[in-house]
């Protein structure tokens, strides 16, 4: 198309002023435009030369200027030409779609994590160190944020356009968007999956903050526990430790420093343990029983609620020295009763 780059910078730039267009307040709105973009201009195009052909075509072959009409029996370079053509513009938005699909949906490794539950009609965001907020979410800008996702009961799906991102929230599984806002200030927060009465009123502020902001607000929202102290309390309160707590004689495997390896199970697969690996450990254990092992823990399903699972995942997931040092410090700090030490407990010799 004839629009040069200024031209198009004036557009683009005249969209946002106008409100007619969402702010670009993250690292990937940027490239998420320049495809849209790309892709309403090929449109356009696309509709302008067939509506002109049409015209040209009607006006000069009319049947007062053409009463008899000329065949022509074909001609492979036309025909080449108009399959090339679309083919070459279909492929390049494939290409150009699937490697902006990767960018989105494969979060960088320094990512730093935010559990989201969505629930008929909210959204509640949990952040490591415990901090819970409700229709709302505090992130700093600068940084990436990875949010791991799931719901309490239907379908939902999370989605702050200003940012462009829109991810499906699932019940019974964790599905994860990433971002990285770029501007500070306050964004919409919206479930754009019809999910019943009010689905209209599951919606919420992003608040973005300067990274000293956002640490301020870390420190004032602070509840005190950590998602993965709270997890901790659960692996106790649970039992979860009768079994799993890193002894030689235990009954169940030490969790520490599972998160993140590959896991041999009993048919031979090598497994990567992941967020999801360790919800569904809890929920389905004779789903993945783990090499050498019986297939002897219980299911955890209906026990435990979401907000339970991510405390404990948390847990896991930073249980990365030997878990009876970590339960030594808890007694500590926490001053309840002393938790039998696993020695003690362990006259179960069921090893196998
Ligand atoms: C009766 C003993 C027992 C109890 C209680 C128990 N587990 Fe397990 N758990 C096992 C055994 C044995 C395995 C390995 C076999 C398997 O994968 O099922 C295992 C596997 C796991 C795994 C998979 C990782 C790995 O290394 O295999 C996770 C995660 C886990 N348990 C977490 C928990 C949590 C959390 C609780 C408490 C809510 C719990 N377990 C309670 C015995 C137990
Ligand atoms: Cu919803």
């Amino acid at each position: 198309m004839g629009l040069s780059p200024v031209l198009w910078q004036f557009l683009v730039h005249w969209l946002h002023a106008s409100a007619l267009f969402p702010a670009e307040a993250s690292g990937i709105a940027p490239y998420v435009d320049a495809l849209y973009f790309f892709l309403v201009a090929m449109t356009i195009f696309g509709t302008t030369f067939v509506a002109i052909l049409l015209l040209v075509f009607s006006v000069r072959y009319r049947r007062e200027k053409n009463p008899v009409a000329t065949q022509i029996e074909g001609s492979t370079l036309l025909e080449a030409t108009w399959t090339i053509i679309p083919l070459a513009i279909f492929l390049v938005t494939f290409v150009w779609g699937a490697l902006l699909y990767f960018r989105i949906y494969d979060p960088p490794t320094n990512a730093m994590n935010i559990y989201i539950v969505g629930k008929q009609w909210m959204w509640k965001a949990e952040h490591p160190g415990g901090q819970h907020e409700i229709n709302a979410l505090h992130v700093p800008t600068g940084k990436p944020i990875q949010l791991t996702m799931i719901s309490q009961d239907v379908f939902h799906s999370f989605s702050i356009p200003d940012f462009r991102i829109k991810r499906e929230v699932i019940p019974g599984r964790y599905s994860t968007v990433w971002f990285e806002a770029t501007q500070v200030g306050t964004y919409h927060l919206f479930c754009t999956q019809y999910c019943g009465t009010q689905h209209s009123g599951m919606i919420g502020e992003v608040t973005v903050m300067t990274p000293g902001d956002y640490k301020k607000w870390l420190e004032q929202s602070n509840s005190g526990q950590s998602l993965a102290q709270n997890g901790e309390r659960l692996f106790a309160s649970m039992g979860c430790n009768s079994c799993h707590n890193g002894t030689a004689a235990a009954r169940g495997p030490s969790l520490a420093g599972v998160y993140g390896s590959k896991l041999t199970l009993t048919d031979g697969r090598q497994i990567l343990v992941d967020d999801a690996y360790l919800r569904n450990a809890i929920l389905n254990p004779s789903e993945h029983v783990t090499a050498g092992f019986a297939p002897i823990m219980p299911t955890y399903q209906g026990q435990i609620s979401e907000d339970g699972l991510i405390d404990l995942v948390e847990f896991i997931k930073n249980m990365q020295s030997n878990y009876r040092v970590q339960q030594t410090l808890v007694t500590a700090t926490s001053g309840e009763a002393a938790p039998t030490t696993p020695s003690e407990g362990t006259t179960e010799t069921v090893k196998p």
